[in-house]
């Protein structure tokens, strides 16, 4: 592949310079560090754009819609010159010509269209589809601002605005003729003729969506796929004409940011939406053009006569719940424009569209009020209404349980609109993202629809691109497996199993360590300048990084930092593994209880780091402004992959997966993917503590769980370290925590932390334990690298594609 781009180093010099000259009228040299990263990365944008034009017509194939209203993709050049196999000719260019490749990949600014697990899994497909060859295209939502940015003040979290378009993106196209157009509101007048009659909408706000794409490189180039992100902009014939005439330019004005303020932002998953009107907004944006787009391209190539065929050369795939109107709006857009019989419509619909659910939190799961949704989306209501008309006609009355059933699984319910049912009840296929969490979907969550269709549900347990986050992450271990294996593992995953045999090898060990080692330091370098805080590299990295919420208990884990301070100061003597305990996450901006979390962190930090009688055993930093990027420094130094949320509440996890496969030994609950790589590594390679799912159950059902019991059984230890979250102990940097320790205490400790505490931190203490025995430490590493290849996403779009797409 390389070739086609580049003859070799120098014909990369050569059009490197002349793209300089041409994009920005300078000479190499007279170009600062910023725009010489904005020139090359749009010089390989422009590469990977003809790919694109000149693939092979695919007509006859089946394309797959991934709709999903967050793609987190962070930095794309390394992930482009790896899969386009031209990282060491622009290397090499990029070194002769002054400004190293990895210096100008410091440029590059994270495009922050996603919170977390669920917009990374997203972006993680992308990559893998194309790697294997699917062809899969992405369809989302291009917010002018991403997630906001986190800064620590006084070790609080101050959110500031994410301004990632600032100086361009290189990597996107604006395709202004592919514009659609998608209207809000309005009136919903039914026409007849012949006995025929059909809908239509009147008035209301049309709202014009612009494309934008970004070519989707796959891994040898061999495929490029498209992702489509859509902006709101006034259509011209809607924009107020009239104000603007009348030289009312303010209202004009106001007119044109309330249809821009619909891809103005992306909202925290908080679960606090729900309600907000802008955000059903975004919603329907991005669903309407997409599937207008999709509908367009079919007949396009299969002409306007055979939608029953859509099924055949299409596949709607959608990512949470935040797609779900693509069931009612593919039936709009059939029955009224394209004259489908309502029920075939419906049959076409449900034929392409799947569903994947990622949360089993009930307060997570999207309801809308029926009269907003109604006002919004008239005629898409009448389209749920019938559908929910004809589910309660043709329910399975003849089962003793129907009632219960019914309630549980209608779309409409409560003066409601229930986005999961919805869903459900359109998608041909419902899956989970663990095997765990598949099976709580099953049994509790969507328990009503198991009852009923049980054949819809299956399991896809979530991957992630071994690519990015070993190959672009971790450049020293990625060449040691190169060296050792060859590079079959960057298009195989499943070929890093051959590094089993390397296990116990003393100079690959060996190698193994200095990787790791170098991977430490270039982190600790970056923790020091991002947070002030020094961390010395012969200490065992403890890290959990991930968002901040109260099930992934945060907590849990630096309350046991406190407890370990305690005992510290209490035997001066005890013998602790140094350890530097890093945390990073961003909390939801209103999400309080996160937040206190973040503040208690950097407080403790604050205590321990400056503390000499303890800072040499431990050390505490939080990294700010969690993103992909940073992400990519974090994983590959961890020793220890802290997992720790209660079981059965975190659906699968893919920073446990991340951290595996760069070789750091998860300390985790049996909950989510941490019960799959359990089994796949063995009991001697991973530390599992804590409640099993059944247990949690039990013990909430029980109702004799009670946190002040726990706390008056052991005033010395557990009891303490709940009475310093407000007695000063850590109050000096902005004040102690009330709310964090009325939690626990007022509201009877809901995540089982307290629950958890004794067997997680002696699971901590066995672990570090054996840190001592390097060796058998790195003996384990190595095997969990060795074992991670099912972890690749590219293992699961696969099984996507043969078990629900078929494309
Ligand atoms: O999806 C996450 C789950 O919590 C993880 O366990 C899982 O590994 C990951 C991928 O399957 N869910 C998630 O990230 N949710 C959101 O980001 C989210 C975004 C918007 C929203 C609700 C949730 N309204």
């Amino acid at each position: 592949m390389s070739e086609t781009f580049f003859k070799d180093k120098d014909d990369f010099i050569a059009q490197y310079r002349d793209s300089c000259r041409k994009m920005l009228g300078k000479r190499y040299e007279d170009l600062n560090e910023r725009d010489r990263y904005f020139v090359l990365a749009s010089l390989i944008a422009h590469k990977a754009r003809d790919l694109r034009s000149s693939a092979a017509d695919l007509k006859d194939e089946k394309q797959v819609y991934y709709f999903s209203i967050e793609f987190l993709l962070g930095p794309l050049l390394d992930n482009y010159l790896l899969n386009l196999g031209i990282r060491d000719v622009v290397k090499a260019g990029c070194r002769e010509l002054g400004t190293p490749l990895d210096e100008l990949e410091q440029r590059e600014v994270d495009p922050g269209l996603g919170n977390g697990g669920l917009g990374r899994l997203a972006a993680c497909f992308l990559d893998s589809m194309a790697a294997v060859g699917i062809n899969g295209h992405g369809n989302g939502m291009r917010y002018r601002y991403g997630l906001f940015r986190q800064e620590i003040d006084h070790g609080r979290q101050v959110e500031k605005m994410d301004n990632w378009l600032e100086n361009g993106f290189s990597w996107e196209a604006r395709k202004g003729e592919s514009s659609v157009l998608v209207r809000f509101g309005g009136n919903v007048v039914r026409h007849e003729d012949d006995g025929r009659y059909w809908f239509e909408t009147e008035g209301g706000q049309i709202v014009k969506a612009v494309p934008y794409d970004v070519p989707i490189v796959g891994y040898g180039g061999d495929k490029v796929n498209n992702l489509r992100i859509w902006s709101a902009e006034p259509a011209s014939e809607d924009f107020d004409l009239q104000a603007f005439n009348n030289g009312d330019y303010a209202q004009a004005m106001r007119f044109r940011a309330d249809v821009e303020a619909i891809s103005q932002i992306l909202y925290p998953n908080d679960a606090g939406e729900h309600g907000r009107l802008l955000r059903l907004k975004q919603e329907y944006l991005f669903v309407s053009a997409g599937l207008q787009t999709v509908l367009r391209d079919f007949e396009r190539a299969h002409g306007k006569d055979d939608w029953s065929e859509l099924p055949t050369y299409v596949a709607i795939h959608t990512n949470d719940t935040h797609p779900a109107m693509c069931g009612p709006e593919l039936m709009r857009i059939l029955v009224d424009e394209r004259g489908i019989d309502f029920d075939e419509a419906f049959q076409i619909a449900s034929a392409c569209i799947s569903y994947t659910n990622h949360t089993i939190m009930p307060e997570a799961l999207e309801k809308w009020p029926i009269d907003m949704f109604r006002n919004l989306l008239p005629r898409l209501y009448m389209l749920i209404e019938e559908i929910d008309h004809r589910y309660r006609d043709t329910f399975p009355h003849d089962r003793d349980n129907w009632q219960d059933l019914l309630a549980e699984t209608a779309i409409l319910w409560d003066g409601q609109v229930r986005m999961a049912n919805l869903s459900v009840i359109f998608a041909h296929s419902v899956n989970g993202v663990s095997a765990l969490h598949t099976g709580i979907l099953e049994d509790t969550t969507l328990h009503g629809f198991y009852e009923l269709t049980p054949e819809k549900f299956n399991n896809k347990t979530n991957g992630i691109s071994h690519r990015r986050f070993l190959g672009n992450s971790n450049p020293p271990y990625g060449k040691l497996i190169t060296d050792t294996i060859g590079d079959g593992w960057l298009k195989d995953a499943t070929q890093l199993s051959r590094l089993g045999q390397y296990e116990d090898d003393p100079s690959f060990q060996e190698e193994f360590a200095k990787a790791r080692q170098w991977n430490k330091e270039r982190l600790a370098s970056y923790v020091k300048r991002t947070s002030g805080v020094e961390l010395d590299c012969s200490m065992v990295f403890d890290v959990q990084v991930k968002r901040f919420h109260a099930y992934k208990r945060q907590l849990l884990n630096i309350m046991k930092v406190m407890d370990l301070r305690n005992r510290l100061l209490d035997d001066p003597s005890l013998e602790v593994r140094p350890t530097a305990f890093v945390f990073s996450g961003k909390a939801a901006q209103s999400y309080t209880f996160a937040k206190e979390v973040i503040r208690l962190i950097n407080a403790v930090a604050d205590v321990v780091n400056k503390d000499g009688r303890v800072n040499d055993r431990i050390r505490v930093a939080f990294v700010p402004n969690f993103a992909v990027s940073s992400a990519q420094l974090i994983y590959p130094a961890a020793d220890i992959s802290e997992q720790i949320s209660w079981a059965g509440s975190e659906a699968s996890g893919t920073s446990n997966m991340k951290l595996m496969m760069n070789g750091a030994i998860t300390l985790g609950t049996y909950d989510g993917a941490n019960v799959e790589i359990a089994k796949l590594v063995g009991e001697d390679s991973i530390k599992i503590f804590g409640l099993r799912t059944e247990e949690v159950d039990a013990l909430r059902a029980s109702g004799t769980w009670f946190a002040w019991d726990v706390y008056n059984k052991d005033h010395e230890r557990l009891g303490r370290i709940i009475d310093q979250l407000n007695d000063g102990t850590f109050a000096e940097l902005s004040g102690s925590f009330q709310s964090v320790h009325d939690e626990l205490m007022m509201s009877n400790d809901h995540d089982l932390v307290l629950a958890d505490f004794y067997s997680y931190v002696k699971a901590w203490e066995e672990l570090v334990q054996t840190y001592g025995d390097r060796r058998s430490w790195i003996r384990a590493s190595i095997h969990n690298t060795a074992q991670s290849g099912f972890f690749s996403s590219d293992r699961t779009v696969r099984e996507y594609n043969s078990e629900i797409w078929h494309a």
